[in-house]
C-alpha cells in the first residue's frame, strides 16, 4: 500500500531563526565558515575542508574555469560542468590548476631583435606590461633581459629601434635560482623593490616568473582554497555513463574533488560508478553523491567505501520543473532535515562524519543561512553564480538592463541526457526538466560572497555561534505564519525606492 509520510514537504522561507545568547567576545569576522568536503572517520581530520561553504552547480551557465578560479580564490569550490566532451572538461581542470600561485610560466616573451612597435603590439595583446627578452622568443629560453612598459616611451622613443636598445640586460636583472621556496622570491622582490622576478635554472634559462602583484592579491585573499603545491582547487561533475574515462582524465587535469551530477542519484548506476572508483582510486579520491531527498537515499550511498558528501536537493532549483513534469521531488528544507537526521544517527552509530550538501532553490542569503542552521555543511547554487562576471555567458542588455542567460542541465539547450537519463544510453530527451532562462548581472562572485558571507556571519553571532558547528548544534528554528512573512517586511511605510540586494527581494 502507498505509504504517505507525515507532515508536509517545507522550504527554507517558512522558517526563521531564533536569537541565542551573543557573548562580548563575538564577531562577524571571528567567526570560522570552514567546513569538511570529506568524509570525517573518527577521531581523525577532516581529509579535505573548503574554507567558505559555498560551492557552485555543475551547469554550463554556471561553473566554467573562470567562475572556478573567483571562487576558489574567496574559498568556496567550484564543479565544472561534465555535459561536454572529456577533454573539454579536463581542460578546464585543467586551466584551474594551471592558474598562477606563485610560479607562473611566461606566456608573454620576446627576442633582443624584435623592434619596440612588436612589443607593444605583444603587451596590448596579453595586457602584461612586463616582458621577458629570451635568445629564442619561448618562455624557456635562455634569459637575455627584461623590458617592461616603464623602459620607454611610446610616443617620444622611435618604435622601429630593437628591443635590446631599451631592456634592462640580464647582469643588471635581478632574479631567483631555480628550487627556491616562494617565500624566498617574494623577499627577494620586496628586498630589491621589484615587481616581477625570474627565476632562472642552472643554465640561465627562464623556468617561471614571480610577481609582486600576485603576492599582494593573494594576502588580500587570506580564504584562498590551495592544494599542498599551492595551486587553487577545483571540483568536477561526473556521470554514471562514461565515468570510466572521465575520472582518469579529471584526475590526471588535477581535479580535487568529483562529484556525480545526477537529478536522482538514488540509483543503482551510481553505486555501481562508486564501486568503480572506490576499486581503481581507493579512498583518496574526494568523491561526492547524490541527489538524494531521504535518508534511505543517505543509507544507500553512504557507508565504508562509500561517497564522501552527499548532495541533497530535487526539483527546487530556480530553474527546475522536475516537480511539475513528473511528479516527484520533495521540499528542499524537510528533505535536508530528513537526511541531516539520519546522518547524525549515521555519526553516533559509526563516529563516521558525512558532510551534507544543500542543493538548489536556494533563492536569498536568509536561505542559505536556514540551510547551514539546519545541518547541511555546505550550499550549492546555480542562479546565485550565473548572475555574476565570472559565469561563462555572455552579458545580454534588454530593456538598458544587464542580464545573463542561465539554464538548466534539463534543457534541450543543455542536452545533458546522462543527468536525467534512465541509464540507458537513449540520448533522446523527451521532455524538458528545466528553462532557459535570464538573469539580471550583479557584480563579481567577490562582490556577491561579500555580502552573503558577512550576513551568515553576522546571524551566527546572533545565533551564539563560532563555528558552522555551533551553529549547528545551537540553531533553534520556528515555523513562520504567512502573517510573520508579512510582518517581516517592512510595514505602512512609503519606500521611494528599493535598495535591496542581488537577490531581487526575496524574502521581502
Ligand atoms: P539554483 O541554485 O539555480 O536554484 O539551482 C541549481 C541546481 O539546480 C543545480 O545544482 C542542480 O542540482 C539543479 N539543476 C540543474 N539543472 C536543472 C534542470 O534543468 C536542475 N532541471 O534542476
Amino acid at each position: 500500500m502507498t505509504t504517505i509520510i507525515d507532515g508536509v514537504s517545507r522550504t527554507f522561507a517558512e522558517y526563521l531563526l531564533i536569537p541565542r545568547l551573543t557573548r562580548k567576545e563575538q564577531r562577524p569576522d571571528l567567526v570560522d565558515l570552514s567546513s569538511p568536503i570529506a568524509v570525517v572517520e573518527p577521531n581523525q581530520l577532516p581529509r579535505f575542508k573548503i574554507n567558505t561553504p559555498i560551492v557552485s552547480a555543475a551547469m554550463q551557465s554556471v561553473s566554467g574555469s573562470e567562475l572556478a578560479i573567483s571562487l576558489a580564490r574567496q574559498g568556496g569550490l567550484a564543479f565544472i560542468f561534465c555535459s561536454q566532451a572529456i577533454e573539454s572538461q579536463a581542460e578546464m581542470v585543467h586551466q584551474v590548476k594551471a592558474h598562477k600561485a606563485g610560479f607562473v610560466p611566461s606566456d608573454t616573451n620576446t627576442t633582443p631583435q624584435k623592434t619596440l612597435n612588436e612589443v607593444i603590439a605583444l603587451m596590448k595583446q596579453t595586457g602584461h606590461s612586463t616582458v621577458p627578452v629570451t635568445e629564442d622568443g619561448s618562455g624557456t629560453g635562455r634569459l637575455i633581459g627584461l623590458i617592461t612598459d616603464q623602459d620607454f616611451w611610446e610616443f617620444e622613443d622611435d618604435l622601429s629601434d630593437p628591443v635590446m636598445k631599451y631592456m634592462t640586460p640580464i647582469e643588471e636583472v635581478i632574479y631567483g635560482e631555480e628550487g627556491l621556496t616562494l617565500r624566498e622570491a617574494n623577499r627577494l622582490l620586496h628586498k630589491h623593490k621589484k615587481k616581477c622576478l625570474p627565476i632562472l635554472d642552472k643554465a640561465g634559462h627562464l623556468t617561471s616568473l614571480v610577481f609582486k602583484k600576485d603576492y599582494e592579491d593573494h594576502m588580500r585573499h587570506p580564504l584562498e582554497l590551495l592544494d599542498d603545491s599551492k595551486r587553487l582547487c577545483v571540483g568536477a561533475a561526473i556521470n554514471t555513463h562514461d565515468y570510466r574515462e572521465r575520472v582518469p582524465a579529471l584526475l590526471a587535469a588535477g581535479a580535487d574533488v568529483l562529484s556525480f551530477d545526477s537529478s536522482d542519484g538514488f540509483t543503482e548506476f551510481q553505486k555501481e560508478g562508486i564501486d568503480w572508483i572506490r576499486q581503481e582510486f581507493g579512498t583518496d579520491v574526494v568523491l561526492g553523491g547524490g541527489n538524494i531527498v531521504s535518508a534511505e537515499g543517505f543509507d544507500y550511498l553512504v557507508g565504508e567505501g562509500g561517497v564522501d558528501f552527499i548532495k541533497v536537493g530535487m526539483g527546487g532549483g530556480s530553474i527546475c520543473i522536475t516537480r511539475e513534469q513528473k511528479g516527484v521531488g520533495r521540499g528542499q528544507a524537510s528533505a535536508l532535515l530528513d537526511v541531516v537526521k539520519r546522518r547524525d544517527e549515521y555519526f553516533e552509530e559509526t563516529g563516521r562524519y558525512i558532510p551534507i550538501c544543500s542543493d538548489g532553490g536556494l533563492s536569498n542569503d536568509t536561505q542559505i543561512v536556514v540551510a547551514l542552521a539546519m545541518g547541511a555543511d555546505f550550499v550549492m547554487m546555480g542562479r546565485y553564480f550565473a548572475m555574476t562576471e565570472e559565469s561563462p555567458t555572455p552579458r545580454t542588455s534588454i530593456n538598458g538592463q544587464m542580464y545573463k542567460p542561465y539554464w538548466g542541465e534539463g534543457t534541450n539547450r543543455a542536452q545533458n541526457w546522462q543527468r536525467y537519463g534512465d541509464g540507458t544510453e537513449s540520448r533522446e530527451m523527451v521532455f524538458e526538466e528545466g528553462v532557459d532562462a535570464y538573469v539580471p548581472l550583479v557584480g563579481t562572485v567577490g562582490d556577491v560572497l561579500r555580502t552573503t558571507l558577512y550576513k551568515l556571519r553576522s546571524t551566527m553571532v546572533n545565533v551564539g555561534a563560532d563555528s558552522l558547528s555551533d551553529f549547528r548544534e545551537q540553531a533553534v528554528l520556528t515555523l513562520v505564519s504567512e502573517q510573520s512573512v508579512v510582518e517581516a517586511g517592512t510595514s505602512t511605510v512609503f519606500q521611494f525606492s528599493s535598495t535591496r540586494d542581488y537577490e531581487g527581494g526575496g524574502n521581502s
